[in-house]
């Protein structure tokens, strides 16, 4: 299978995911420009990434792509305990980071996407940090008992590692999320999260 992803970017998630589940795969390196170009768009019209290649299978959205992922290799266990409730779990959180976290960063990524005045960008910004901080707030609370969002490693796990690192490079106060610190320093040790930083590197 054929991961396009960006340095940075969500596909992160998938790059770690990827090696967690010990899945054969290439990946092909992705830029902002790249991903708007007509040959990218003919396969991933929503001009983006991650997006994955299984064969003749074409995947976009991330969610769909860590659970394609995850229901591929069930002996990884990294959708949940195979009970219905552990499923939903590890959708909750899932949801909750794509839908409200994730979108919660665009204004900080791409301000001129939400207003034309260049010089509101600043206060869109700091409006954008203090939701972020919101939503971090209750991960560390949902972390501050467990080592896991769920309670057991997941896919929802790698994408929290994402929007930390993000969180931390555009600003956001982080104080006192000691649950978030001790989860991010776990993670960057991890063999797998340390060989996806490097092939993102590539
Ligand atoms: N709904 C998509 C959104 C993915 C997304 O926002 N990708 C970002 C990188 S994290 C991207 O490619 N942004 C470039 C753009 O939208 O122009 C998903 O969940 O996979």
């Amino acid at each position: 299978m054929k991961l396009y992803h960006m340095r940075g970017a969500c596909s992160l998630a998938d790059l770690i995911v990827l090696r967690w589940v010990g899945a054969p795969h290439d990946i092909v390196p992705m830029t902002i420009d790249s991903i708007k170009a007509p040959d990218y768009l003919a396969i991933n019209p929503g001009g983006n990434v991650p997006l994955l290649v299984h064969g003749d299978f074409v995947l976009t959205e991330n969610v769909a792509i860590l659970g394609y992922l995850a229901d591929l290799y069930p002996q990884a266990q990294l959708a949940g305990d195979g009970s219905a409730r552990g499923r939903a779990e590890v959708m909750r959180w899932l949801a909750f980071l794509n839908s409200d976290v994730h979108k919660a960063f665009k204004p900080l990524f791409s301000p001129a996407r939400f207003l034309e005045q260049r010089e509101l960008d600043e206060q869109l910004a700091e409006n954008a940090r203090r939701h972020i901080r919101h939503y971090l707030e209750r991960l560390d609370g949902a972390l501050a008992s467990r080592e896991w969002l769920t309670g057991q490693r997941s896919i929802a796990d790698p994408y929290l590692f994402v929007v930390l690192r993000w969180a931390q490079a555009k600003g956001v106060d982080m104080a006192g999320l000691d649950a978030l610190a001790s989860f991010h320093a776990r993670l960057s040790l991890d063999p797998a999260v340390r060989a996806a930083l490097l092939a993102e590197e590539d």
